[in-house]
């Protein structure tokens, strides 16, 4: 935490400094208070009213400009301070591997994004302002007291236990009351999330109600808890106050004795004793109040580092010499299984090559391991056992630029940014021409439907891609990966939307266009992979058979029936 407040040390000094400006004014004012009670107005000298009273005025004037400096210091610091912070934990959520996001969640991930470091933000501005605020009011305070009379001192001390004894008692009452709220408000925010991200399935299986008891379960329970502290602390103040007020009685006793016999305490005296002791005794209250900020952020806290410390597990290699030509692919004995499930073999012993420029097709039924197999390709994942090599080198010693940059991958879950249409293209290569960006929209077959919008290229996609329909979102994606005219293009499931004749003249301006690339085309129908140099068929995590179209529907069971039932379905359609 130190590191990121070094830089604004500057900050963090000057505030405390005009803080003390403001201090001395809280500090002298009763005392000279007391002088105009005691010689202007007992001692009826108007002199004195009209010269004290002229220099309260100044040193409220002084309070006061060194209180809004010391303010702007503090927030200056404690939100830049924040912002480095949050630039940090989304770099490094950025870097995350696919494993580490699985891991934490999205919700968490924003949360901490957020609110943890909201709590930092609240924990350096209560450093650099309450905290000396507190410190030297008291200890101020408890000079200024024994200044007026050392028995007024003494009476401060006698409540000074049973008030720290209170407070101690309720704060540690509460205390472990703010980690339950942070892990309900975790929940809460995951709950949110997901409903907002997710409203159009909500509303399409019309669960408002049940998600809104879901959402309202988990905001009562934080509303409880939050119910709880205050309560709690709702009884703190009543008991530090009957304290406080047998103090000020202690006082008045004291003082109206003194006074009475002539013993050298004045009313005024009285008066602004009485002053000083409710700012010591209610410092014990603030500095409760700060323990409670500290116990909070030093939570948030945890969570921050918690992101910042975890390095991507995925060690990049140096870069070794290319062994192999370019655009090979070769998987040699490759099993894995997700991080998560380690005892769940997803792939199984998977052995096979692609040479340059040829296409491979890949068939399999759902959840049959195909999305996994092509994510080890730009490792995603990592293999669980054996390798997976490209341009005849193993994928770990490539550094991971060097790797990604060969490979062109359109992922089976469409993400588009909330940008241009041209914007969401060149993504794909930030550097491309405008004909570059035309000439893979052409290739995606996306240029037809871009040129028919109002707006073409520069046309706004919405949010999560929703102002367009799921086989214009899959276009652009592929125009976004055949823009950096890499050595390897992986389409998963890419055409699944596109109607046959769509999908035909994908295929065939990428075959005219992309000869020489090696191509891995993953699907489901028939129809999308028969045109393929080798077709893959994978069934349970393991390939099957391999071979082309005709090959397959020859000697391939698996391949025959996959053929039989979509036939079947075409002819009942
Ligand atoms: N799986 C998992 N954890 C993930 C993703 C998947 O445990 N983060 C499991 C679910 C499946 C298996 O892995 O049982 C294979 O999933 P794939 O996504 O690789 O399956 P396919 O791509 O073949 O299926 P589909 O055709 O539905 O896309
Ligand atoms: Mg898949």
């Amino acid at each position: 935490m130190l590191k990121y407040l070094k830089k604004y040390w500057i900050y963090c000094l000057l505030a405390p400094l005009f803080m003390l400006g403001e201090l001395t004014m809280d500090l002298l004012q009763p005392d000279m208070m007391a002088t105009i009670v005691d010689e202007g107005v007992l001692g009826g000298n108007l002199q004195v009213i009209l010269q004290e009273g002229l220099r309260m005025m100044l040193l409220v004037l002084f309070g006061g400009t060194s209180g809004v400096l010391c303010g702007v210091f503090a927030t200056f610091a404690a939100l830049r301070f924040g912002n480095d912070i949050r630039k940090d934990l989304f770099a490094r959520v950025m870097d995350f591997s696919f494993e580490q996001t699985d891991r934490f969640t999205t919700g968490s991930l924003i949360t901490r994004i957020t609110n943890d470091v909201t709590q930092m933000e609240q924990l350096v501005m209560m450093l650099v302002r309450s905290l000396v605020r507190c410190s030297v009011m008291f200890v101020g305070g408890i000079i200024m007291l024994y200044r007026q009379s050392p028995r007024f001192a003494l009476v401060a001390a006698c409540g000074l236990p049973f008030i720290t004894v209170f407070v101690v008692f309720f704060l540690k009452k509460v205390s472990p009351l703010y980690t339950v709220i942070q892990k309900k408000l975790d929940r809460l925010n995951s709950i949110m999330q997901e409903n907002i991200a997710g409203a159009r399935v909500v509303k399409a299986y019309v669960k408002e109600d049940y998600e809104l008891k879901h959402f309202s379960q988990a905001n009562d329970e934080l509303c409880d808890v939050n119910l709880r502290a205050q309560t709690i602390l709702a009884f703190m103040n009543p008991c530090v106050n009957i304290v406080l007020n047998l103090c000020v009685v202690g006082v008045l006793y004291v003082g109206g004795y003194t006074v009475s016999q002539n013993g050298g305490i004045t009313p005024g005296q009285t008066m602004a004793a009485i002053t000083y002791l409710s700012l010591i005794l209610m410092r014990i209250v603030f500095m409760a109040n700060i323990f409670q900020t500290f116990t909070r952020a030093s939570a948030s806290w945890k969570r921050i580092k918690e992101v910042l410390e975890t390095e991507n597990v995925q060690q990049a290699g140096e870069g070794k010499q290319e062994a192999g030509r370019k655009g090979e692919i070769e998987f040699r004995h490759v099993s894995f299984a997700f991080p998560d499930t380690p005892d769940l073999p997803v792939l199984k012993d998977i052995s096979f090559r692609v040479n340059p420029g040829e296409t491979v097709a890949i068939i399999g039924s759902t959840g049959s391991g195909k999305t996994s197999l092509v994510q080890l390709i730009p490792r995603f994942y990592d293999v669980t056992q054996g390798e997976v090599l490209v341009d005849g080198v193993n994928v770990w010693d490539y550094p991971m630029q060097a790797l990604r940059d060969k490979i062109g991958i359109v992922q089976q879950k469409t993400e588009l940014f909330s940008r241009s249409i041209e914007e969401n293209i060149r993504w794909g290569k930030e550097e491309a021409k405008e004909s570059e960006v035309s000439r893979a929209a052409r290739i995606a077959q996306a240029e037809d439907f871009i040129l028919r919008m109002p707006e073409g290229y520069e046309a706004q996609v919405a949010e999560g891609g929703h102002s367009l329909s799921g086989g214009q979102k899959q276009r652009i994606s592929i125009a976004r990966a055949v823009i950096r005219d890499p050595e390897i293009l992986i389409f998963d499931d890419s055409g699944s939307a596109l109607d046959l004749k769509t999908e035909a003249a994908l295929y065939d301006a990428l075959n005219r266009e992309f000869a020489e690339t090696t191509k891995i085309v993953v699907a489901q129908r028939i129809a999308s992979v028969r045109q393929a140099d080798r077709i893959l068929v994978l069934d349970n995590g393991e390939i099957r058979d391999s071979g082309t179209h005709e090959e397959l529907l020859e000697h391939s069971a698996v391949y025959q029936e996959i053929y039989r039932s979509q036939m079947k379905r075409e002819v009942t359609a």
